[in-house]
């Protein structure tokens, strides 16, 4: 009689002919390695591999929903957020580790965070919302009032305007984890601020509004009325199908589509329509840009094109000369990527990436490049255009029009460098 508990045991149907060494035989496919990891060959042969019976085979498995709540593979540990070396644990950030990712939607657990008090602990049933000023009726939402509204769903990066702020004056970041982690890309759920709005009646003197968030930063920014307006504008409680994580905003946050990360107000709690921006001290002492003039220019939004080469990406190790494809994410927030151009010698030549349909606007667009590496020197770069013309700038464009004092924005061409060995590092070309 079987045991009901256990599983049938069967001999693997494994027909046993002899087994090309994986990988290697095919086209001369070769493998990517974490610096310092020795390649080892993919080979079939083995206890682990058919027509072997692996010893995870000769027990039962993990019970069904060991884990209520599901989370990776215990293998890819090393897959994390990075933090950022902060004075203070709680104005502090953590990077996406870009270099893992495949596709174009960022897991949640790995969604890089930028917090300036840390993350409120805030209950939805106590949680309200107020929209006031230069409207009608002003409100009081609770959470439960704003999912009885029409819903809306889409996809959309965002980026943090600091993404890439170590990079203006030398190479810094060893890894795209730290030149470029301070972006991601989500399907976003929740309310069209359009709509709320329309409940609450604006004025039309309003030209402005003020999102206020319920942290102890009480971080506020003011916002062109216009861009709130725009479809895609939404008080979001929801990304990748779940409930918003406590440090995404849970379990509400301001969702602008291309604009800076800082003005996607995170716990919202205040919606103030004005006729003039607040002149808050986010927007007035921190993100602003230093010009070489001295002055500084406020209110800079719009998150511009730019696209980074995740793999290979510094770091990494191609094991030897062979087959590699070349892989990485291009963004804008004026709207669609319209081509991607990769280099593999530092700028001089130039060929087109095919893009991963669908591409939307102000989206992750994933380019691809099939590449035969030979084994000699390269230094790999990409180059976004979107939709409007606007063609991602080399670093030299870019710092000859900002100077080396800028901070915020940089949206420059990234250069990975391959030596004879192997080893990718980020330079400047
Ligand atoms: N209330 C509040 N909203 C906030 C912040 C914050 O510290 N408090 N950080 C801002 C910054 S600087 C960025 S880049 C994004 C980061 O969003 P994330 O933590 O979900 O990545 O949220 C913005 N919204
Ligand atoms: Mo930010």
């Amino acid at each position: 009689m079987p045991d009901d508990d256990r599983l049938p045991t069967q001999k693997p149907k494994v027909a046993r002919r002899r087994v090309l060494e994986a990988g290697l035989g095919i086209a001369g496919t070769t493998v990517l390695l974490p610096h310092g990891a020795k390649a080892s060959p993919v080979a079939g042969r083995g206890e682990a591999g058919p027509p072997g019976i692996p010893r995870w085979m000769q027990t039962l498995g993990t019970p069904v929903n060991a884990r209520p709540y599901g989370l990776p593979s215990p293998f890819q540990a090393g897959v994390v957020r990075l933090s950022q070396k902060s004075p203070t644990k709680f104005s502090s950030a953590s990077f996406t580790p870009l270099q893992d990712l495949h596709g174009t939607i960022t897991p949640n657990g790995l969604f890089y965070e930028r917090d300036h008090s840390g993350v409120p602990p805030i209950d939805p049933a106590e949680f309200r919302l107020l929209v006031d000023g230069m409207v009608e009726r002003p409100m009081v939402f609770r959470l439960a009032d704003l999912m009885r509204l029409p819903a809306v769903t889409a996809r959309h990066f965002l980026e943090c305007s600091g993404n890439t702020y170590m990079e203006w004056a030398a190479p810094v970041g060893k890894t795209v984890q730290e030149t470029h982690g301070l972006v991601r890309c989500a399907e976003w759920s929740g309310v069209a601020l359009k709509t709320v709005l329309d409940i609450v009646g604006v004025k039309d003197s309003a030209g402005w509004f003020v999102a206020e968030g319920g942290d102890a930063a009480a971080l506020d920014r003011s916002i062109p009325l216009a861009h709130g307006l725009r479809a895609g504008a939404l008080l979001a409680y929801a990304q990748n199908g779940e409930a918003l994580r406590p440090e995404q905003g849970f379990p509400l946050r301001l969702l602008l589509p291309g604009f800076e990360g800082n003005t996607n107000v995170k716990w919202l709690r205040h919606i103030e329509l004005r006729k003039s921006p607040a002149m808050t001290e986010q927007e007035m002492a921190y993100y602003t840009e230093l010009l070489p003039n001295g002055k500084a220019s406020a209110f800079n939004f719009m998150m511009q094109a730019k696209s980074v080469i995740t793999r290979p990406s510094g770091g990494q190790v191609l094991a030897e000369p062979g087959f590699y494809e070349i892989s990485g994410l291009a963004w804008s927030g004026n709207g669609r990527i319209a081509s991607v151009e990769v280099s593999t010698d530092g700028g001089r030549s130039w060929s087109a990436a095919t893009l991963q349909e669908p591409v939307q606007p102000v989206c992750f667009t994933r380019f691809r490049l099939p590449w035969r590496w030979t084994g000699g020197g390269a230094v790999l770069q990409s180059r976004a255009v979107d939709e409007t013309g606007y063609v991602q700038p080399a670093l030299k464009q870019l710092v000859a029009a900002r100077g080396v004092h800028s901070f915020y924005h940089n949206n420059a061409i990234q250069s990975w460098q391959i030596s004879a060995g192997g080893q990718v590092t980020n330079v400047h070309a």
